[in-house]
């Protein structure tokens, strides 16, 4: 086995492989009856060979490595998985069914990534996906760098070319693992058929284990087609599941001396503020979360990552912070004299201008990764510790301090500045997302797609369940909505599964709803259609003086008629017709409620509902990339006061 050391990796592989060719004789293979399918000129191995290369008493129970390969993806618990075939990949496709490991074909492999994404961040187990070389595999690549920007679990699988082929400039060969390698926790290239179940397991053990991540597992072609053999010639199987030390060492408790310390904070604070994320999600850790803030009274807001590990019409709850947070999450969590930072990695959505953020609070940050305590932002007391371990400690050892005025403010906050639905009898897209809430009673599993759609959703959909708000948080993945709803749908499927989406994100991954028809994986796609790649077209009116450049998603034949339906461009009606999949249009706020009750009536059934919304709506409240909550923008209204919002600009 090798692992991701960049540079070097095919190239050695080449040129061993080369070496050893040069060296070993020349073998003449016997006829097998057809059950030896090698096709090119291969170079077998002292660990791995054709068929024709095993005794002959053996060859009745000996399994190739494409077969030890799946038998291995059963012992760690995988029965789906999500791939789209090709000539180096189709060894494994071959026995899939064999093992009893079901495989959703995607139609394209991004939508294969954001699919084991989506089962991963629903289910909470290690999602998988499988492409072919070359193409397949650099398909893959958004999706395995959406995960590693999440920290979500999933263990990614290309074929490759022959091991004898690497480095050649083979065709459809690419160095995936040197791609994949800042991306992922480890990327493996298997040399040999007999590491399969080492890497295997250390890959799924990687991938899940602290904090969890993408890893990569890449399989040459012959490797595949191998079987394992001894010297003379015995199939001699390896071990299954392979024994391994751990990858990661495990992470411990709060140690006694900072458990101390971080109690006498709380002791002592008057105005402290839990702020969760992401950690608390894959930790599983929602209710020791929910005990601790209770025992405390201390007031709690989330990242996105974190939204549904706190119930959000709890009194505590201060929802989600950030640029388009609650505006009493972002005062609050800068004028708060504590701030006990959990599972987090003050992103720059959260803290825009860092020096600013927090300015006068301590900060506990308590973090499986130790690469992410004063990462960001120097913290006071910064503790390394499991979070499981953590919050029970903390629930057993912390004691409050008088936070009654405290709690007074924030609450006053709170009612002060909600999230705003304009009273309109338009269409908005808010109201659109607060009826949905409503009419779900915030128990969908809801998926996002990247835009002002995902950040509507983040403010209106009252989501009251942990791992049931997928969103691309840290890539922002336009595209990732559809794909990640089909994994959560297949990982979920007692669930009522809506991918929440825009026009534009739904455009990139569109075709993913042939997979939803072809194997009745009854996700719900809410566009919320407003015309625009909306967020671009947000930055460029108060960024670019309102140059709109390539922002409008309108038919340039035509442009938008706001009253005309038919105007409405690409029609997702008839694409969804194509697929074979319901669908449905209202651009009325008075039809809403009907057609969600007619979108929701059949969970199994895949549909589309385009919803027309106001198309120049503006994300509120919105506090500049860079700046600080006290420029905190409101409204259209507040936006015309101001000068530059933001002269620099950052990703969106
Ligand atoms: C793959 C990708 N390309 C570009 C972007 C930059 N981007 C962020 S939001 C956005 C517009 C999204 O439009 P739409 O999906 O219609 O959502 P809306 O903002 O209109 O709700 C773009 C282009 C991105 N996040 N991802
Ligand atoms: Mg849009």
């Amino acid at each position: 086995m090798k692992d991701s050391t960049p540079s070097d990796q095919s190239a050695s592989a080449a040129s061993a492989t080369a070496a050893d060719a040069a060296t070993r004789p020349l073998l003449v293979t016997t006829d097998t009856d057809g059950a030896d399918d090698i096709t090119y000129d291969d170079i077998p191995t002292i660990l791995g060979a054709p068929l024709s290369e095993i005794q002959e008493e053996d060859r009745v129970h000996a399994l190739r490595g494409a077969q030890i390969l799946a038998r291995c993806l059963t012992l760690e618990g995988v029965d789906v998985l999500f791939g789209y075939p090709g000539g180096a990949n189709l060894e494994i496709f071959d026995v899939l069914q064999e093992y009893g490991i079901r495989c959703i074909r995607v139609e394209h492999e991004q939508g294969a990534a954001h699919a084991a994404e989506g089962f991963a961040r629903a289910t909470g187990k290690v999602g998988v996906c499988l492409a072919t070389s070359g193409p397949g595999a650099t398909n893959l690549v958004t999706g395995i760098a959406d995960a590693n920007s999440d920290s979500i679990p999933i263990v990614a699988i290309t074929g490759n070319v022959p091991s004898h082929l690497l480095g050649k400039n083979a065709f459809q060969e690419v160095d995936i693992v040197a791609i994949t390698t800042p991306i992922t926790k480890k990327s493996f290239l298997i040399d040999s058929v007999a590491n399969i179940p080492t890497v295997v397991r250390q890959a799924f053990a990687l991938a899940a284990g602290n904090r969890p991540g993408p890893v990569l597992i890449d399989i040459p072609k012959d490797i595949q087609q191998h079987y394992p053999r001894n010297p003379e010639g015995r199939y001699t199987p390896p071990r299954m599941p392979a024994e391994i030390a751990p990858p990661e060492p495990p992470v411990g408790p709060i140690s006694p001396s900072q458990l101390e310390v971080c109690c006498q904070l709380l002791r002592t604070a008057r105005r402290p503020i839990l702020y969760v994320g992401g950690g608390v999600t894959s930790s599983d850790t929602a209710p020791l979360l929910v005990q601790l803030a209770e025992k405390l009274g201390c007031p709690v807001t989330t990242t996105i990552m974190g939204l549904g590990v706190f119930p959000p019409d709890h009194p505590l709850a201060l929802h989600a912070l950030g640029m388009h947070g609650a505006k009493y999450a972002n005062v609050a969590i800068n004028e708060a004299d504590l701030v006990l930072a959990v599972g987090v990695r003050f992103d720059d959505r959260v803290t825009g201008k860092v020096s600013e953020f927090i300015k006068h609070g301590t900060i506990i940050h308590i973090d499986v990764d130790r690469a992410e305590l004063n990462k960001n932002k120097p913290v006071t007391l910064p503790i390394r510790a499991d979070l499981r371990q953590a919050l029970q400690q903390l629930v057993e050892a912390a004691q409050p301090g008088d936070y009654t005025d405290w709690v007074r403010y924030v609450t006053d906050l709170k009612e002060r500045y909600p999230f705003q639905v304009a009273e309109t009898r338009e269409l908005t897209p808010q109201y659109a997302i607060a009826l949905l809430s409503q009419m779900t009673n915030g128990d969908a599993l809801v998926t996002l797609g990247v835009g002002q759609h995902q950040m509507w959703a983040m403010q209106h959909y009252q989501g009251r369940r942990p791992r049931s708000f997928l969103s691309s948080s840290g890539f922002g993945t336009m595209g990732f909505g559809l794909p990640a709803a089909i994994g959560a749908k297949v990982g979920c499927p007692e669930r009522m599964v809506i991918d929440i989406d825009g026009d534009g994100s739904l455009n990139m991954t569109i075709h993913e709803l042939s997979t939803c028809h072809r194997y009745g994986i009854g996700v719900k796609v809410v566009v919320i259609n407003n015309q625009w790649l909306g967020m671009v077209r947000q930055w460029q009116d108060m960024i670019y003086k309102g140059r709109r450049a390539e922002s409008s998603l309108s038919d340039p034949v035509t442009a938008v008629k706001r009253d005309g339906e038919a105007d409405i461009y690409p029609d997702f009606l008839t694409i969804a017709r194509g697929y074979r999949v319901t669908a449905e249009r209202v651009s009325r706020q008075e039809d809403l409620r009907a057609a969600y009750e007619r979108m929701l009536a059949d969970p199994d059934e895949p549909y589309v509902l385009d919803i027309i919304v106001r198309p120049e709506e503006n994300v509120y409240p919105m506090i500049p990339a860079g700046a600080t909550y006290q420029d905190i923008i409101m409204s259209d209204d507040d936006l015309a006061h101001r000068t530059h919002p933001n002269k620099q600009g950052s990703n969106i």
